[in-house]
């Protein structure tokens, strides 16, 4: 059994499925794919059918309407933990997370208990993003690391890898966000319960084809939800100290 699971969420992604995959699986043959599709109109699910009913390693979770980012990815998490994969991906369909990434999240990951890839350690690595959507992210980084201390520089970043352990600690149950503010609750908690987390230089690339559903509901939901994370610690800006792991 594959010991690796790369979860994808997905809606509106047509174009963009079949390629990913094939990348993925080019890099990281001994990986599984999931896909958590929520009853994309444009017919991703279907697409993304019959593709797995060519490969064993590809799998495909349908749900009923668009539930936002965060459910997508505690679903497919819970079928992770369900299934006992070691290490569990998290990327973006649109090749705005390279594929080619993967093989060094695995070898990161044997140091740490979450691998961030990250726009902005070693500078900042974006091609061809609007100013006005990179400047919204540099900011919304900032904005995170300074009311909650996390010391990530990338905290809103989409592409991890995350060991078992730590989905098995957060209690998937508490995490309440759903659009990109969800990325940012799981790195805190998983910081401020002790777990080591390392970031990977990534170069970050717009979107190949399809488009964005980042929102502002979802912007507003992420600047509320910050708030909520630094008060439910008490405003602890120090994560609990963990028996030293292998
Ligand atoms: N299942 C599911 N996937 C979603 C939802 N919203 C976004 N996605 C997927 O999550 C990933 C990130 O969204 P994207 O539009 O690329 O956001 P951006 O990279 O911030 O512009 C993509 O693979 C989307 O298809 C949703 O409500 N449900
Ligand atoms: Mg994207």
């Amino acid at each position: 059994m594959n010991t690796k699971l790369v979860i994808i969420p997905t809606y509106d992604e047509k174009e963009n499925v079949g390629l990913v995959s094939e990348a993925i699986f080019d890099v990281s043959p001994r990986s599984d794919l999931l896909f958590v599709d929520d009853n994309s109109p444009d017919g991703t699910g279907k697409v993304l059918d019959e593709m797995a009913a060519k490969d064993d390693r590809l799998h495909v979770m349908h749900r009923q309407e668009k539930n936002g980012l965060g459910r997508a990815y505690i679903a497919g998490f819970e079928w992770a933990l369900e299934r006992k994969y070691e290490f569990i991906i998290g990327m973006d369909a649109d090749f705005s997370h390279d594929p080619a990434e993967i093989p060094n999240m695995i070898e990161a990951v044997k140091n740490a208990d979450l691998v961030v890839g990250s726009r902005y350690v070693d500078g900042i690595r974006i091609t061809n993003w609007p100013l006005s959507r990179l400047l919204l992210s540099k900011t919304a980084a900032t904005y995170v690391r300074t009311i909650t201390g996390i010391p990530v520089a990338d905290p809103t970043s989409g592409f991890r890898c995350y060991r078992r352990e730590v989905l098995e600690a957060l209690d998937l149950d508490q995490i309440i966000s759903n659009g990109y503010s969800f990325l940012v609750e799981m790195a805190h908690t998983s910081w401020i319960k002790g777990f080591r987390i390392v970031e990977i230089p990534i170069t970050f690339e717009d979107r190949r084809a399809g488009y964005s559903k980042m929102d502002m509901k979802v912007f507003r939901e992420s600047l509320c939800m910050v708030w909520r994370l630094a008060f439910r610690c008490g405003f602890r800006r120090t994560p609990a100290s963990r028996p030293s792991q292998s």
